[in-house]
């Protein structure tokens, strides 16, 4: 088996020779056939220390891959293509802020955000640690005023509630962790997220609020995203309907952005404006100043720690040999299942209410990134790339789609999230949740057989209805509790699994043109709603029908 990482030459994160082309990936298709007919019973009884071999601690983190349908030879045989595609040298291109992103020409570098000021961190060749540590104490000492009540509203009242607008990267991380942390959160100082263009989004998070004790951060890369505009827009005047002086502006609003011209015309002054960079991209982008409203809430010292918690999920990933790297692992077990067992779906099902929006946030994460039909050189793909990425908490997904799971006619593969402690105190409520975290993926991998079902006296008409199938592929990660730091281990295993996962594909994981599209759409679609001239730019039959419909209807 590979254990030992090979000495590969830093290269992009391009893979000259397609994935399906490689010798080492048709060898791996050769093991679906011989584990078609071999189940995850068959596996567990053939080798008493199954667990134990397909298992991984990493920082707070047990991985536990044993109930996949995968044997050693699996495991040697993705090592192999992994070593093939040259994975060691793509993550080395990450690492050194090389200009892997392609077709935006830029260099990608999030793990630049949450490295130790000391180490140092070069982008494009350019050490960026003091400008990052820079951004970092500017936003400690804007959360530390906040929270201690020095900084005021315009007529001196003390900032109760802080709303983040943002959308996307801008908004799905920070509302992510904020929500997975609040144990930690100051409890009189609220913080809210609208992201929806959908006006109620804005309305219902501003409806009890005061605007004397309010302040808004406006969150967007570029400054200039139609949705966070707006609703910054509509946060402006109605701040102005209640306090009546443009000069109120500078106390309720700052801004996280890459483009201070915008930010200025916009009317906050760059003093408030709190910087990012090109080479952090919005999706991974929770670790920069986008991260203000979760430290504004859990306060600089937690939000520290969450920093420390990826930064060591960084050196793992960058230095552990792939047959111990918790990333790499999950990354090609995806593969097996999306690309070469042609499983279309990936289930994220934290036991943690708290990470009721681990899901969406992985579903950006994920989608965003490997959702690509083409390879960085433009040559469609041979092979299925990101899987479609879904879930829910449980035990409350259990109640709802978990019967496909359990039965339906699709395999998904899923990764069940849980922790020992609760992140208030012991109660039955947490054995609960935990032992049916425990029997899901029992359940999952070996279901009950028509046998077993028999055997209980359930009548024959229903035992097709009561049999499980079982065989269905799980991963299991468990930490002692949530915490700022184990949080940012889990996020960051998330991202660089995706990033393993796209340097097999040969993508670029990092651009996302697939959103441009729809967006200029709207741009166009717009002015004949305003202007009610439905015929204003032509259209197909359906659309023009829908938008005749609409302006009839509204
Ligand atoms: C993320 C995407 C996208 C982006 C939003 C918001 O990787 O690029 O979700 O974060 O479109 O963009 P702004 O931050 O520029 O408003």
């Amino acid at each position: 088996m590979s254990s030992e990482r090979p000495k590969v030459e830093k290269t992009s994160n391009s893979s000259a020779v397609s994935l399906s082309d490689l010798s080492e990936w048709k060898e791996l298709l050769k093991h679906r056939e011989r584990l078609d007919h071999v189940s995850l019973r068959e596996l567990f009884a053939a080798d008493e220390g199954r667990a134990e071999q397909f298992s991984l601690q990493q920082g707070n983190w047990w991985l536990d891959y044993s109930k996949n349908r995968m044997d050693r030879q699996v495991l040697d045989a993705l090592l192999a293509v992994a070593d093939a595609v040259g994975l060691q040298g793509h993550i080395e291109a990450l690492f050194s802020g090389q200009r892997i992103n392609r077709t935006e020409n830029r260099a990608v570098a999030h793990m630049a955000l949450r490295s130790p000021a000391e180490k140092g961190f070069e982008v494009d060749g350019e050490d960026v640690s003091a400008a990052v540590h820079h951004v970092l104490s500017r936003m400690e000492s804007f959360s530390e005023r906040l929270r201690s009540g020095e900084w005021k509203g315009y007529t001196g009242r003390r900032i109760r509630h802080v709303v983040n607008i943002g959308i996307g990267g801008s908004d799905l991380g920070p509302r992510m962790a904020s929500a997975a942390l609040a144990s930690y959160a100051d409890p009189s100082l609220k913080v809210t997220f609208v992201a929806n263009v959908d006006g109620e989004d804005l309305r219902s998070a501003l409806r009890s609020l005061d605007p004397e004790e309010t302040l808004f951060i406006i969150c967007s890369k570029t400054f200039t995203t139609s949705e966070t505009m707006t609703n910054a827009e509509s946060a402006r005047n109605w701040l102005l309907a209640s306090l009546k002086d443009e000069a109120a502006v500078s106390s309720h609003f700052v801004a996280v952005s890459t483009n201070r011209t915008k930010v200025v015309e916009f009317g906050i002054d760059a003093s408030q404006m709190f910087e990012f960079w090109e080479w952090v991209g919005g999706r991974y982008s929770l670790c920069s100043a986008v991260g203000l409203s979760l430290m504004v809430g859990i306060g600089p010292a937690r939000f520290f720690e969450m920093l420390a918690g990826f930064h060591s999920m960084d050196e793992h990933f960058r230095l552990a040999p792939f047959s111990q790297n918790m990333p790499v692992l999950l990354g090609l077990i995806g593969v097996w299942h999306a690309s070469v067992l042609g499983y279309e779906t990936h289930c994220v099902v934290p036991y943690a209410e708290a990470l009721r929006d681990f899901p969406s946030y992985l579903q950006q994460l994920d989608m965003e990134s490997n959702g690509k039909r083409v390879d960085e050189q433009g040559q469609t793909l041979k092979v299925q790339s990101g899987p479609i990425v879904f879930g829910q908490t449980g035990t409350n997904g259990q109640h709802a789609f978990f019967q496909l799971l359990h039965q339906g006619t699709h395999q998904v593969p899923c990764d069940f999230i849980g922790f020992s402690r609760s992140s208030r105190e012991a109660d039955l409520h947490h054995d609960i949740l935990m032992a049916n975290f425990l029997a899901q993926t029992k359940a999952l991998a070996f279901g009950r057989s028509a046998q077993e079902v028999e055997s209980a006296g359930v009548s024959s008409g229903l035992v097709p209805h009561r049999t499980f199938p079982g065989n269905r592929p799980t991963n299991t990660l468990l930490a002692p509790s949530l915490t700022p730091y184990s949080l940012g281990e889990l996020i960051a295993l998330y991202e660089h699994k995706v990033f393993v996962q796209g340097s097999l594909f040969g993508i670029d994981s990092f651009d996302q043109w697939g959103v441009e599209l729809g967006k200029s759409l709207a741009q166009d679609i717009l002015p004949a709603i305003v202007e009610k001239d439905s015929l204003r730019s032509p259209q197909d039959s359906s659309t023009q029908s829908l938008l005749d419909r609409y302006l009839r209807q509204r």
